[in-house]
C-alpha cells in the first residue's frame, strides 16, 4: 500500500482528460473547494488510461478523473474516493437530445433515437470488447446481434426507410464511442446511413443547436453537462435517458491508501 505521506510526496497532478468535458469542469471546482495541492493536467481519455495503466505497472500513485461505466473499472483495481461535499453530485442518467425539427424531417429515426434505452452493464459490455481489441463498429454489431430482444424494443413499429442520410455527434470518450456505434448500428439496421461526426464536448451542444448534426446519445445530465443544457435550453430537443446510474468522480488505484478527496494533499 501507498501511504498518504507516500502520495503527498510524489504526487503533483490530477490526470484529465479533454478539455471541454463536464468532468473537468467538475474538477476544477472540487480542487478549489477542498484547497487541493494539485494542478489538473490537460489530457485525452486514450492518454488518461494509458497514464493509469503505466502507473499501475510501476506501483505509483495516480489521480485520475474518472467516469463509470466505464471499462478500467473490469481491467484495473480502483475505487473512487470519497466526495463528502458532492461536488461531484449524486448519480445522473445520459440523455439521448437531437436538433429542433428532427421529428418533423425524420420522424422514423427520431422514434428509434426517444425508444433507446439499454443498461451500464450493455454499454460496459461493448466498451470491454474494444478496450481487448475489436473495432468500435465490430463489437457494436456483435452487442446488437447478442441483444436483438431489446434492440426490437427499440425499433418497433418503426418502418424501415431507405438509405437517409443522418448525422451523429461522437464525442471521443469510451462510453459514448460504445453507445454511439450501438445506435448507428441499430439506425443502418433500419435502411439509415449514420454519419459519426467527431468533435469535442462543447461543439457536440453547439452542433445541435445549429442543426449541424441530427442527434447525439451522450448528455450527461443533470450535472456533468448541466451548464451546456442550460446555454442551449429550448435550441435542441431532450429525448430522455438511455441510461440511468453513471458517476463520476476522482479515481485510484486500490493500493493507494487513502479513501477520500479530503486525504489528497493540500
Ligand atoms: N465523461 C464521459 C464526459 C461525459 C461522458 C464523463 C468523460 C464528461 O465529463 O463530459
Amino acid at each position: 500500500m501507498l501511504s498518504q505521506e507516500e502520495i503527498a510526496e510524489n504526487l503533483t497532478a490530477i490526470t484529465g482528460i479533454e478539455p471541454g468535458a463536464g468532468i473537468m469542469t467538475a474538477t476544477e471546482d472540487a480542487i478549489e473547494h477542498y484547497n487541493l495541492d494539485l494542478e489538473l493536467d490537460v489530457s485525452s481519455s486514450a492518454v488518461m488510461t494509458q497514464q493509469l495503466a503505466n502507473h499501475i505497472e510501476n506501483h505509483d500513485p495516480i489521480v485520475v478523473t474518472g467516469w463509470s461505466p466505464h471499462w478500467k473499472f473490469e481491467s484495473f483495481d480502483l475505487k473512487y474516493l470519497d466526495d463528502p461535499d458532492n461536488i461531484y453530485g449524486d448519480a445522473e442518467n445520459i440523455h439521448t437530445i437531437a436538433r429542433l425539427g428532427l421529428e418533423e424531417d425524420m420522424p422514423e429515426a427520431h422514434q428509434i433515437l426517444t425508444n433507446f434505452f439499454w443498461t451500464p452493464e450493455d454499454m460496459e459490455t461493448v466498451m470491454l470488447e474494444i478496450e481487448e481489441g475489436a473495432s468500435p463498429e465490430e463489437a457494436a454489431r456483435n452487442w446488437v446481434d447478442d441483444n436483438q430482444d431489446t434492440v426490437s424494443e427499440w425499433t418497433n413499429g418503426v418502418e424501415e426507410v431507405d438509405g437517409q442520410s443522418i448525422t451523429l455527434s461522437l464525442v471521443n470518450w469510451d462510453s459514448e464511442i460504445a453507445s454511439t456505434n450501438v445506435i448507428a448500428t441499430v439506425l443502418t439496421d433500419m435502411g439509415f446511413e449514420p454519419n459519426l461526426m467527431d468533435m469535442e464536448a462543447p461543439y457536440m451542444w453547439q452542433s445541435l443547436a445549429t442543426g449541424d448534426s441530427d442527434a447525439s446519445v451522450a448528455a450527461w445530465l443533470p450535472l456533468t453537462h448541466g451548464h451546456f443544457i442550460e446555454d442551449y435550453e429550448g435550441d435542441l430537443e431532450d429525448l430522455g435517458a438511455n441510461l440511468e446510474g453513471t458517476k463520476i468522480g476522482l479515481v485510484v488505484p486500490e493500493y493507494m491508501d487513502i479513501d477520500s478527496i479530503t486525504d489528497l494533499p493540500t
